[in-house]
């Protein structure tokens, strides 16, 4: 177990928590568990906060976080897998495992043998079960949309919500069917959780994918706080309060709990590195990134802080839900799966909100290799076609940063159906959200993201003079950093670029000419390889009818296209300053 040197908690039931008890509370303020605390005391939860913003102090009565787990003396504790160790089958049984992995993408064979309500070791860093919070936090309404997910693992999902959440606090579980296929998600799954009052079942009439079945489900919601699950997931000890802490101190915060391993091979349950936040690189993709040491050290950061999030990973989280809705929740035309974590952060940040990691909360997820369902289009094109959305209505000019690691293709608008942007734009508008160029500065301040991939002079080897521009037109001029005329930008679109002109090879004939710059024109891209400005390389042109390079006469009074020789040094150029990204 996890502190084996530290006597374990001492279970709570839910029935402790009465709901007299609950109404009383509310009216008088006092608490029933814990150290009393006086009412308008400034409580600090966790410590100082890495984020530099203290707690916001509530009135009301506060008791320790309530460590329920009626799972931690478990009926069979010889049980596969119970406590969240590693379950290992016999080797006569792998065919079964290779047979029934393609259902889940995990060891369902393994999975559907363990409990379905195992103890799993308490990860929380040790002080989080000391922590106090308040007694009138909000109630939550459980989200889980699900589409074929597998048996075992769903009902562990829930059970484990069920068993670990006060009563008092889970207003209900609502499993939104995302049009699943298999027979054992109908009638028996209504019949299994009809011995819970608190879980309701939504059933879409067709496939909408995770974002619009998630939609569907806070629709429905009662709670005050929606907190979003996936449905392969097991909720550790305490994970529920401070998730719902954080939201009641300040409703525009939206806690994420710490999400550990449930491992695909043998179900053990591991606990991850401290410190993680979960961040983004171009293009737009989720990673994990430690919190920097000096960081840590500058703000006294404790394990149990919590952890700002410039995004987060997506399916575990809670938010008040009235600030979801003032949010215009999730963009309606994201399809299937991906992208919308993206949009919720970028959302949340820029409109007002914070997102946080909450290392006092966590719950085990079973990270699989491939989606085990299949999208009703294309999976990398349900993909792109979502960033494109979010990067169309948040990114601001960073878009180009998006498009130019290797999304070009994506400027085509009508061949990729981005669909109508309006609302999304209009909502952007009414909330008065802040720039990107905000969120990166203020959120994301260890974000490389220069506008340009090169810039400055554009200096040519063979004839040691550089690109200039006089009377649109493009010339020659003895080097000089202070001329604007010799500043140009190579950008992400690969475009060579002076204010609002772009350099583009000539309709008919060798020449170059001027063009206003248009992110869509395929012909105005050129490709440069050099990415420091010690090595001149070639300026190619991506034109379909041309690609050749750029080359400078030798008396420096044209500037042509011609076929690419790797020795010419009049086709070699640098450009003054590279950005690494
Ligand atoms: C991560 C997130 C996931 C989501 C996704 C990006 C975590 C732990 N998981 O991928 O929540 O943000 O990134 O979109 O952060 N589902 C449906 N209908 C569909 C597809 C999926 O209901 O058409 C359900 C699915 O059954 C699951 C949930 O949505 O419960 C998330 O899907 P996933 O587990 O395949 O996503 P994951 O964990 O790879
Ligand atoms: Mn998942």
């Amino acid at each position: 177990e996890a502190h084996p040197d530290e006597p374990a908690p001492k279970p709570v039931q839910p029935e402790d928590v009465k709901d007299e008890q609950k109404e009383q509370r509310q009216e008088t303020g006092k608490k029933d568990v814990g150290p009393p605390k006086k009412p308008h005391e400034p409580v600090e939860l966790g410590g100082g906060e890495g984020s530099k913003v203290k707690a916001i102090s509530k009135p009301g009565g506060v008791h320790k976080v309530l460590s329920l787990d009626v799972t931690q003396s478990p009926r069979d504790d010889k049980a596969l897998g119970q406590f969240g160790h590693a379950a290992l089958v016999g080797s006569e049984e792998d065919v079964e495992v290779r047979r029934r992995w393609d259902e889940g993408h995990f060891n369902v064979y393994l999975s559907d043998q363990i409990p379905l309500d195992r103890a799993i070791p308490d990860t929380r860093p040790e002080m989080c079960a000391r922590n106090l919070v308040h007694d009138d936090l909000p109630t939550t309404s459980v989200i889980f949309c699900f589409v074929d997910e597998v048996w075992s693992t769903l009902l562990r999902s829930v059970h484990s919500v069920i068993n670990r959440s006060p009563e008092h606090l889970l207003k209900e579980i609502i499993l939104v069917d995302d049009f699943s296929t298999r027979d054992y998600l109908k009638e028996p799954l209504d019949k299994y959780m009809s011995q819970f009052p608190k879980v309701r079942i939504v059933r879409l009439k067709e496939r909408e994918g995770l974002i619009r079945a998630r939609l569907a489900g806070a629709a429905v919601a009662k709670g005050d706080v929606l907190t979003f699950l996936d449905s392969h997931v097991e909720c550790n000890v305490g994970w529920l309060e401070p998730l719902l802490e954080r939201v009641y101190q300040d409703r525009r915060k939206v806690p994420c709990p710490v999400i550990e391993v449930i491992s695909d091979k043998d179900m053990s349950y591991n606990l991850v590195d401290n410190f993680q936040r979960g961040i983004f690189k171009w293009p737009l993709v989720f990673g994990w990134s430690p919190v920097p040491d000096s960081y840590i050290k500058e703000t006294n950061m404790t394990i149990a802080d919590p952890i700002r999030c410039p995004v987060m990973a997506g399916g575990l989280f809670s938010i008040d839900k009235k600030f979801f809705y003032e949010l215009g929740a999730y963009d309606p035309g994201l399809d299937v799966w991906g992208g919308e974590n993206m949009e919720i952060s970028f959302k949340i940040w820029m409109c007002g909100g914070e997102i946080e990691i909450i290392p006092c909360s966590r719950v085990g997820h079973i990270f699989r290799g491939q989606n085990p369902y299949k999208f009703p289009k294309d999976r990398q094109k349900t993909v792109e076609r979502n960033l494109a959305r979010v990067v169309e209505v948040w990114l601001d000019g960073y878009k180009d940063l998006f498009y130019g690691h290797g999304y070009h293709h994506l400027l085509d608008k009508e061949a990729i159906h981005i669909g109508n942007l309006t609302d999304q734009i209009g909502l952007r508008k009414k909330l008065e959200c802040k720039s990107f160029k905000w969120y990166l500065d203020n959120v994301y301040p260890d974000m490389v993201a220069p506008l340009v991939k090169a810039e400055g002079m554009v200096f040519n080897l063979g004839l040691r003079k550089c690109l200039s521009l006089q009377k649109s037109s493009v010339s020659f001029e003895t080097c000089d950093l202070s001329r604007q005329s010799q500043h140009f930008n190579h950008t992400w679109m690969r475009h060579i670029r002076q204010q609002d002109l772009c350099i583009a090879p000539q309709a008919k004939g060798n020449g170059v000419v001027l063009k206003s710059c248009d992110n869509a024109d395929l012909d105005i891209r050129w490709f440069h390889q050099s990415t420091n400005s010690a090595l001149a390389e070639h300026l190619i042109s991506e034109s379909v009818s041309h690609h050749m390079c750029l080359e400078a006469g030798p008396q420096g009074d044209s500037v042509c296209l011609k076929p690419c020789v790797p020795t010419n040094a009049l086709q070699k150029w640098q450009f003054t300053h590279y950005h690494h990204i």
